[in-house]
């Protein structure tokens, strides 16, 4: 760790920063009875003088926790994830960020069925309950919409915080069946070279999928973190395409088509293709590149004072794993390798962290992930060069966040 010395004036958060967040509350529209409760109990010196608040309600958040799950000025279709508030490297269901072209569906499980059909056997549906009988596998994966990004790149702002730099991307410990699996059920015939996957949402969103990914490690998953999906994120059951493009991982997933060819659906052809500079277009980017977003600081937080401090951040590959992370304190001029607090898994977000001793004048903070094919993190540089001016997804480039004297922390680009 070089010239980190943690023990040596580590800031603790002075009392004036903790006020401001108690001050919070009174803003919050909080109608639970509990977190009211909570609320209004006073911190007592003793707190063996002042009974709890009862306990009649499952797990909600502290009132002094008020994470927002959608930003102020993002268009309808989707929710991000506030990864400013976040620590570790799971991200809460009610967090997780959603995508929806046209809306959620209400899908009754008990009539919920996934139809297996094309170059197959013997065609077969699933009801939930029978998807739950077979061998389950759990994992825990990234999940990231192939416009994460987009926003930063296309209209950087000094306003902008890591959601809405970065907050189409989440992570989580999936439930489900092997793809592999229900194939084997159907006796998937050996031209099947492509399957074709179909939401049951009014958008009918639809792709093809290469037959080689669905054996590999594609999943039917009907759980996150522990629980039943998210009504918004697929319930009762979805595709999940580890470390491919979000897009893929079709919600509500009703049907699977085993094909000798893509369909070449509306989502392959107008959409999801990527421009490039010289006028051509890439047809599929199956993959996600390596990336990382510094999470802390980053705007809206302000440094209350020099010293030390941690710099925070994910990265993550849909090549395998993250090898390292650097960090730079000075735009790029010199790095230093960070720490990886929760070890690197396999097509999961990574947390990082490097200590850093800020001398209280301007610094400008970047973060560039490696992964274990050798793939880094380009500079924007680099990756206008390769992908043109207006990309239309896929944004991996090095981002910045600037660093002021009175200790505000914006958005650099
Ligand atoms: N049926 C269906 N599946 C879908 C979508 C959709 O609109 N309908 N959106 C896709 C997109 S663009 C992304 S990025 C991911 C988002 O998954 P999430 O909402 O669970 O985060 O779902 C994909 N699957
Ligand atoms: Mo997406």
């Amino acid at each position: 760790m070089g010239d980190q010395k943690p023990d040596q004036g580590l800031a603790s958060p002075s009392r004036r920063t903790l006020m401001q967040t108690g001050g919070l509350l009174a803003g919050a529209a909080i109608t639970a009875p509990l977190v009211r409760a909570l609320a209004q109990t006073p911190m007592p010196p003793d707190p063996t003088r002042v009974p709890g608040a009862p306990s009649d309600s499952l797990g909600i958040r502290s009132p002094f926790e008020q994470p927002r799950l959608t930003p102020v000025g993002v268009v309808q279709g989707s929710s991000w994830t506030p990864h400013q508030d976040l620590h570790g490297t799971l991200t809460p269901a009610e967090l997780h960020f959603q995508r929806h072209h046209n809306g959620i569906p209400a899908i009754d499980p008990s009539t919920y069925s996934l139809t297996l059909h094309g170059m197959v056997e013997r065609p077969l549906t699933f009801t939930l309950a029978e998807l739950k009988r077979f061998p389950s596998i759990t994992r825990t994966y990234f999940l990231e919409c192939s416009g994460n990004g987009g926003r930063a790149w296309n209209n950087p702002r000094p306003d902008m915080s890591p959601q809405v730099v970065d907050g189409l991307t989440s992570n989580t410990e999936w439930t489900g069946v092997p793809v592999s699996t229900l194939l084997r059920a159907v006796g998937a015939k050996p031209g099947g070279q492509w399957v074709l996957a179909e939401g049951g949402d009014a958008a009918v969103m639809t792709r093809s999928i290469p037959m080689d990914k669905m054996l590999r490690d594609a999943l039917v998953v009907y759980a996150q973190n522990g629980e039943a999906l998210r009504p918004g994120n697929g319930y009762p059951a979805r595709l999940l395409l580890p470390g491919w493009e979000g897009n893929m991982c079709v919600k509500w997933l009703r049907r699977l088509e085993v094909l000798d060819a893509p369909v070449m659906s509306r989502e392959e052809t107008s959409k999801y293709t990527d421009p490039l500079p010289d006028g051509t277009s890439r047809q599929f980017s199956f993959v996600m590149d390596v990336k990382s977003v510094i999470t802390a600081p980053a705007y809206p937080a302000v440094l209350p004072e020099k010293g030390w401090h941690a710099i925070r951040g994910i990265a993550w590959t849909g090549r395998g794993t993250v090898s390292h992370v650097d960090v730079s304190t000075d735009g790029g001029r010199t790095w230093h390798q960070a720490t990886l607090p929760a070890g690197a898994t396999p097509l999961s977000h990574t947390r990082f962290e490097y200590l850093w001793r800020w001398d209280g004048k301007p610094a400008r903070l970047l973060s560039r992930a490696h992964d274990v094919t050798g793939a880094v993190q380009p500079t924007a540089e680099e990756f206008r060069k390769v992908r043109g001016k207006a990309p239309g997804y896929h944004f991996t480039s090095i981002r910045s966040w600037d660093v002021a004297a009175d200790g505000t922390v914006t958005f650099g680009g």
